[in-house]
This record gives structure tokens, C-alpha cells and sequence, in this order.
């Protein structure tokens, strides 16, 4: 009998090394939309149900909310700071809650980059949309979520060195990857 176990407990050691060594690789940062540094109009903080904390950031509807792509009305915007604790590629996801058509997307600003954007043809519910990849050093990096199309909501977004994480439902936020 014992020469089985040992065998068997070198290998469960191994397993769990390995777990280990993955999980520790793997950095997640996920930051509220509400956990903002600074706020510019019309980007607001709005109360939304099924969002995180109960509280999203958001592009309030225009009267008349535009129908075609007519560009956005303002530069209002919200800016992140984020401290990076490991140089590598990281996905950018966005949990997002999209009006309609004309309402579904940001534009996204690393830094002093140019100017990209999210958007997907999920309308009217919470769901993640995939972002560009970015490649980070380590350290303090700003990341702004821009007006491009009035209507859209953000409740969370986050950042991580792993492109085969797919997120689901809302994450716990990381506190020690935020500078306020
Ligand atoms: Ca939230």
C-alpha cells in the first residue's frame, strides 16, 4: 500500500505547484466604474439595477437620442488610474449596459494613446464586451472611458494578463490595483 501513496502525494504536491505557480501568474484588476479619479460631464454616475454596487457611470440620453452616427455631443469622460503590478499584454473587458444601436459603445484612452473603442449588439442588459489588448509596464497607467454614443452605461471593467478568462457576471473589485 505505500508505495502507492507516496507516489500519489508526489504528484498531488506537483498538481498544486503547478495550480499555484498559474494562479500566481495570473493578475485580475477590476475597477468600478464609480471608483472613477475624475468625472467630466456629460459622463454622470447613475443608480442601475443588476450593476455592481448598484451604481454605473454613464452618457445620459440625448433629447432626441440620435439615430445615426452622428458623432457624440461632448467629451465627457471618466479617468481611471490603475497600478499595474506586472509588464505584460492584458485583455481590457468592459461590463456595459447598451441603450440601443446608436448607444453601444466608448471610446477608450490608455495613457496618451490614440483613441480606440468597445462596442457589441448586446442592447439593454449587463453583459461583457471584449476590449482591445493592451500592453502595459509596470506601474500607474490612465485608463478613460469616453462619450461616443449617448446612452451607454459602464459598471465595471477589468484588465487581465490571461486571454482565455472569459468573465460572466460582475467581478469583485480589486482594491489594491486602484490609485484614486
Ligand atoms: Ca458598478
Amino acid at each position: 500500500m505505500r508505495r502507492f501513496i507516496v507516489p500519489a502525494v508526489i504528484v498531488t504536491l506537483c498538481v498544486m505547484l503547478i495550480a499555484t505557480m498559474a494562479w500566481a501568474a495570473t493578475v485580475k484588476m477590476v475597477v468600478e466604474g464609480e471608483d472613477y479619479s475624475s468625472i467630466k460631464p456629460s459622463m454622470a454616475v447613475t443608480a442601475s439595477q443588476g450593476a455592481a454596487g448598484g451604481k454605473a457611470i454613464y452618457i445620459p440620453l440625448r433629447r432626441p437620442h440620435a439615430t445615426t452616427e452622428t458623432g457624440p455631443g461632448d467629451d465627457g469622460n471618466a479617468r481611471f488610474k490603475v497600478k499595474v503590478p506586472t509588464a505584460g499584454v492584458y485583455q481590457l473587458w468592459a461590463r456595459t449596459w447598451w441603450y440601443d444601436s446608436c448607444g453601444n459603445s466608448f471610446f477608450i484612452v490608455v495613457d496618451s494613446n490614440p483613441a480606440t473603442y468597445i462596442e457589441d449588439a448586446t442592447y439593454q442588459t449587463w453583459h461583457w464586451v471584449k476590449g482591445p489588448k493592451l500592453t502595459l509596464s509596470a506601474g500607474e497607467h490612465t485608463i478613460r472611458f469616453q462619450n461616443r454614443e449617448d446612452g451607454a452605461r459602464l459598471d465595471q471593467f477589468m484588465l487581465i494578463n490571461s486571454t482565455r478568462y472569459v468573465p460572466t457576471r460582475a467581478e469583485t473589485r480589486t482594491p489594491q490595483y486602484i490609485v484614486k
